[in-house]
């Protein structure tokens, strides 16, 4: 756990947070800031700043998120669409120094993004 990461908080149930699925190392949940009817953060419970961070060793824990990506799609009825998406970096538009991905949707959302 990072000293001063919210989303390490998170994880460890320190800062409360909406949940919608947890497993062994990754945790989901409601983002403060919603951006979409349905939007959901998918993290590892381990800290990793970013996506240019992982390893070979974090292979599982890479697929578990997109298998839970779908998962939650399919339990918030988003037949229509969605879109998963992870930031990284400052011009990536990353705010939170935690790896995480954002599933949204529930509304047309377009493309490219800003
Ligand atoms: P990004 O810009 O990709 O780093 O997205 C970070 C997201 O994290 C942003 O959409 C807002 C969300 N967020 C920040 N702090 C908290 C928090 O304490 N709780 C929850 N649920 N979401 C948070």
């Amino acid at each position: 756990m990072a000293q001063d990461c919210v989303f390490c908080k998170i994880a460890v149930g320190e800062l409360s947070a909406q949940v919608e699925m947890e497993n062994e190392d990754i945790i989901a949940f409601r983002d403060i800031h919603p951006e979409a009817p349905v939007h959901i953060l998918i993290i590892p419970k381990k800290h990793i700043a970013s996506l240019v961070d992982v390893t070979d060793k974090d292979s599982g824990m890479l697929g578990r998120i997109q298998l839970a990506a779908a998962e939650l799609a399919e339990k918030h009825k988003l037949d229509r669409g969605f879109r998963l998406v992870t930031n990284c970096g400052h011009e990536g538009g990353q705010t939170v120094e935690h790896l995480h991905y954002h599933l949204l949707g529930g509304r047309q959302l377009t493309w490219p993004p800003g």
